[in-house]
């Protein structure tokens, strides 16, 4: 009983957002039916093996018994399939294999960047302008997408397992995978190449969506800046401090490319690649002390006083 609510518990652990068993794009589920057939012909395989030990052991051999007929009939049936599965397998990953790598003319394209310890994402717009975000990428339902892999600094692997398979991430290389989403809805996608101490805070939010909503969604942060009201002294303390070397607000004086685009910072549901929700707090302490909150960030603490690092936050808070 206890080994049953063990193995539910388990099988309840690969539901989810974060699950290559809930295939929710086209890349995905073609993994999955071979993940299928394996089990199938292996398990198969298993319980043959399981059958004639069984056998073997219940039925001795009298010593009368001396005709060999029966057992060459079973061998000759057991190296048979054994060599049918092994060939269906091959067949079935090289066409999966095949089906994965084709690279038909796909309408959008967009550029993932693996940083120590974050995304950079870009987007090709319809006028061939790259608009630049993080940490969150969004797709529209049932389009494929060319998505072009990089590295920053050390090797990265991409992986979105409802969508599809891993990819490494490699410096001074362009990997490119094709992504279909068919199910809309929010994703999560893991770094899976270990690339240093935050590696387990690298996360990726993925969001599906229908076609209309992406390109509103897109159009969105494709638009400079337009911060909010009463935030002019957040904005101040912003632009004067160390900030501006390495992040970007487009429309504004800051234009760093160290780290993350800030331009709609405040339209992400999480900070530093998924380490903190986007709230008023956990922005404050990332200001001050990101170090608190993922050790080992590139970003440095700042020397804000409370009160600065308050209206810095409120001054991002309105970036949306
Ligand atoms: C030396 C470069 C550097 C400086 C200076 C810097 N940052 Fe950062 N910042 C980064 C990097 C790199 C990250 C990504 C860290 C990570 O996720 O591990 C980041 C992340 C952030 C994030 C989270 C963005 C996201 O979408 O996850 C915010 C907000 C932020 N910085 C605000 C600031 C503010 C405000 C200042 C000035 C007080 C500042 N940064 C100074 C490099 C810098
Ligand atoms: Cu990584």
């Amino acid at each position: 009983m206890r080994a049953y609510a063990l193995a539910v518990l388990m099988l309840a652990g690969c539901a989810g957002q974060q699950s290559a068993m809930h295939a929710a794009g086209d890349q995905a589920s073609t993994l999955m039916s071979l993940f299928r057939l394996m089990m199938w012909v292996c398990g198969i395989a298993y319980l043959l093996v399981i059958l004639f030990l069984g056998w073997g052991l219940i039925r001795r051999r009298s010593a009368a018994d001396t005709s060999e007929q029966p057992y060459h009939k079973l061998m000759v049936g057991w190296v048979g399939f054994i060599l049918l599965g092994l060939i269906l397998l091959v067949v079935a990953s090289f066409l999966a294999d095949r089906s994965l790598g084709q690279r038909q003319q796909v309408p959008l394209q967009m550029r993932v960047t693996g940083h120590q310890w974050w995304w950079r994402i870009e987007y090709r717009a319809g006028n061939g302008r790259w608009i630049e975000t993080a940490n969150e990428l969004h797709l529209p339902v049932g389009v494929p997408v060319l998505l072009e892999l990089r590295a920053a600094d050390v090797i990265h692997s991409f992986w979105v397992p409802n969508l599809a398979g891993k990819m490494d991430m490699i410096p001074g290389k362009i990997n490119r995978m094709t992504v279909t989403g068919r199910t809309s809805g929010w994703f999560r996608g893991q770094c899976a190449e270990f690339c240093g101490t935050q590696h387990a805070n690298m996360a990726l939010a993925v969001k599906v969506e229908p076609m209309g909503e992406f390109e509103r969604w897109l159009a969105e942060q494709a638009r400079p800046v337009s911060p909010g009201e009463g935030v002019a002294a957040g904005r101040k303390v912003f632009e004067s401090a160390s900030c501006v070397v390495c992040h970007q607000v487009r429309g504004t004086e800051a234009r760093g490319r160290v780290g993350p685009d800030l331009t709609h910072v405040a339209s992400r549901r999480t900070i530093a690649a998924g380490t903190a929700p986007m709230t008023h707090g956990s922005l404050r302490g990332w200001i001050i002390q990101p170090q608190a909150i993922k050790p080992g960030t590139s970003m440095p603490p700042s020397d804000l006083s409370p009160q600065d690092a308050e209206a810095v936050a409120s001054y991002l808070e309105t970036l949306r």
